[in-house]
């Protein structure tokens, strides 16, 4: 039997070829996975260590543009900004919620983050140093996130795929937003033109970065595909980014900071697609391992975050323990 045993317990190292080709069957046949079904233990661990770093990363991603909030230019801009951070906190419970629905706690994903053990988007540890950075990141970080997004929520593990559905209708609500700014930006002043292509000059390769390593350095992939957790590679969602973005900027007069960006006709099977520039691959690894301009800071400030919220986390227990004495309490009285 396999019983649904916690991440670790071993309950579920006799898989036998027998169960593992039905599970697969079961995918291949597009049905969703559920907590309480049987599942291989590999494809447990690979879902909670991406929904865990998926969750994190929505959590760490409030804390560029939080940084914002205070100064947006006008109250329409602050009052957008406050809701899209708030709903990037909303993304993260509920990922949190369906790593939990397989056996792991989210006290023990949390010290993970702050361990330095988990990853999250490397995206994440850049600066936002003006305003535009905050429209860059709604247009490119958002817009990748949906590219990558979108896909799963056919993810096979039925939690997962049913988060994707709200959260990718708000991320291409945020998309929206962000390239409103920039596009109000590159219709201002000189001086605002140019911040806006200062900061998609800093944001361009970053955002390129999110979808991971090329295919071929990409370890999970292969397996994660034939599970159906992911439907697309790395580089296949890179590229169809690629196309749906630069006739975003030509539309607004940014250019892309790519001297090799060039249409080919021959590219996506002869529909014509953008081919572009080497990613710095140096870069993206040392930004993942914790080298990067931000990664320091976003750490301290989860930590921060983490140490300053318990005293609520304590009250709230405390809280919910006294209600269900007094209702265990009021129980025994009408008995
Ligand atoms: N950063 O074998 P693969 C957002 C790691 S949410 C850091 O290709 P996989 C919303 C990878 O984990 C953005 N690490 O891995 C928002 C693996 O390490 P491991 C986050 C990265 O999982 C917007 C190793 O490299 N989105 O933006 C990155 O098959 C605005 C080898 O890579 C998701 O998490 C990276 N960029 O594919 C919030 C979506 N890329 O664990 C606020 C769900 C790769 O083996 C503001 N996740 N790595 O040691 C996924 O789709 C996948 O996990 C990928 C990576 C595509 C990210």
């Amino acid at each position: 039997m396999y019983s649904q045993g916690l991440i670790g317990s071993g309950s579920e190292n006799e898989e036998s070829e027998a169960f593992l080709a039905r599970f697969q069957a079961r995918i291949d046949a597009e049905e969703k996975i559920e907590p309480n079904d049987a599942m291989p233990l590999a494809y447990r661990k690979t879902l909670i260590r991406q929904i865990g770093q998926h969750a994190h990363s929505e959590i760490v991603g409030m804390l560029p543009e939080g940084n914002w909030i205070t100064r947006a230019p006008t109250l329409r801009r602050k009052m957008a900004l406050l809701a899209k951070v708030q709903d990037e906190g909303g993304h993260g419970l509920y990922l949190y919620s369906a790593a939990e629905t397989l056996g792991v706690s989210r006290e023990e994903m949390t010290e993970e983050l702050l361990s330095g053990r988990a990853k999250y988007s490397s995206i994440f540890n850049y600066p936002t140093p003006t305003w535009a950075d905050i429209g860059m990141i709604g247009w490119l970080v958002d817009g990748a996130a949906i590219m990558n997004q979108v896909p799963l929520c056919r993810c096979s593990f039925g939690p997962y795929a049913r988060a994707m559905v709200r959260v990718c209708r708000e991320e291409s609500f945020h998309q929206r937003q962000g390239y409103e700014i920039v596009m109000t930006l590159a219709e201002g002043t000189d001086e605002q033109k140019e911040m806006a292509q200062d900061s998609l000059n800093r944001w361009w390769w970053p955002a390129l970065m999110m979808f991971g390593p090329h295919d071929a350095d990409s370890s999970n992939s292969d397996q994660s595909m034939l599970w159906k957790i992911k439907r697309f590679t790395n580089d296949e969602l890179r590229q169809k980014f690629v196309d749906a973005t630069v006739p975003q900027a030509e539309k607004i007069g940014l250019k892309i900071p790519d001297p090799d960006l060039k249409w080919n006709p021959e590219k996506n099977d002869g529909a014509g697609g953008y081919d572009f520039g080497a990613l710095d691959w140096d870069e993206f690894w040392r930004v993942v391992k914790g080298g990067g301009p931000m990664n320091r800071d976003r750490i301290a400030a989860r930590k921060a975050a983490w140490e300053n919220g318990r005293w609520v986390r304590e009250a709230a227990l405390a809280h919910a323990a006294k209600r269900e004495e007094r209702a265990a309490t009021a129980k025994v009285a009408a008995e």
